[in-house]
């Protein structure tokens, strides 16, 4: 008989699954960028979470396994905002989670869709066992606790109502802001495109993917998908892309060839911090 092991493993007592519907979620709330927000505050009023922002609730066993990736540069103010608001509502829907910052190192063009391919690679080395993605902008902040972060059988748009589009969706192609992926999902449709520098279009670009793959997006109820985004300028170095609009004519073409398949990049810097691991990258520069 094999002698017996401390801390979780295989001998660890089992847990229940999670429910389906978490009990003690609140509904609506109330989210506002008004008063300063110390990340000293922050990680005093969430103890819970461990080194890297990592979470698992202490009464059940979750279904999946959620990492959130966050592209990220020169945003540290929005962060600070998000991990106050997020880390309380992730903590009440019982996920089991960890928060990656892939933080685009240097001042070349910024390229948001292959942060989120870096994500979804470098949250894999971590751990083996994430098996949903939700990819979400830093300056987005959900009103609703029911509002799951979770994965199902289709691609899932969270950030459909934003206060800025008067909480509707404002196309019906509208992929962007808050997303997420099966792992299973999210190979099947080679991943994101790494070529959209700048700002606009890769939203639509994984849209066009999704749906030439078959699949469809599944989407919350409008007033349950409500989101504030923290007014800002628009950043250096992320103008909008010329070429988005002849981009996204061509994403049959360019998915196979263009993905996570062929992604290029190197790690600087893991950095595990009490809230976020933050991961620097070096992706390059547009050709
Ligand atoms: N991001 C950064 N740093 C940057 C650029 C983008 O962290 O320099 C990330 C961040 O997570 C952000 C996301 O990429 O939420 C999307 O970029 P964005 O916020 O620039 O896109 P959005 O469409 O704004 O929200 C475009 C500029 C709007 C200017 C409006 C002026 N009133
Ligand atoms: C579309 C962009 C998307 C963008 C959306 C909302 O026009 O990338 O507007 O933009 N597509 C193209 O440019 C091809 S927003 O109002 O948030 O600035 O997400």
């Amino acid at each position: 008989p094999e002698a017996p092991s401390a801390g979780p493993g295989p001998t660890a007592p089992l847990l229940a699954p999670c429910p389906d519907s978490p009990p003690g979620l609140v509904g609506r709330l109330l989210i506002e960028f008004t008063s300063p927000m110390p990340l000293e505050r922050v990680q005093r009023e969430n103890p819970g979470v461990l080194l890297g922002g990592r979470y698992a609730p202490p009464d059940c066993t979750p279904a999946q396994t959620v990492a959130v990736i966050i592209p990220f540069r020169h945003r540290e103010h929005h962060l600070r905002y998000w991990l106050h608001y997020l880390h309380p509502i992730l903590r009440r829907q019982r996920l089991r989670y960890g928060i990656y910052v892939i933080n685009q190192h240097g001042e070349d063009t910024f390229n948001r869709a292959k942060l989120l391919n870096v994500g979804f690679l470098e949250a894999l080395k971590e751990d083996a066992s994430y098996d949903c993605f939700i990819f979400s902008d830093v300056d987005l902040v959900p009103m609703d606790d029911r509002n799951l972060y979770r994965c199902g059988d289709q691609p899932r748009h969270f950030a459909i109502a934003m206060d800025k589009f008067g909480f509707r969706l404002p196309y019906a192609g509208y992929f962007g802001g808050v997303s997420g992926l099966s792992k299973a999902q999210f190979l099947r449709i080679n991943g994101f495109p790494n070529e959209y520098w700048g700002w606009g279009g890769e939203d639509d670009d994984i849209f066009n993917r999704i749906s030439l793959t078959g699949m469809k997006i599944s989407r919350p109820d409008i007033r349950i998908g409500r989101y504030r985004m923290i007014k800002h300028d628009r950043d250096k170095h992320n103008e909008p892309n010329p070429q988005r609009f002849t981009k996204i004519q061509n994403t049959k073409l360019t998915m196979k060839r263009d993905g996570i398949g062929s992604v290029r990049y190197q790690v600087l810097e893991v950095s595990r911090q009490p809230l976020f691991t933050n991961i620097t990258v070096d992706i390059g520069r547009p050709p």
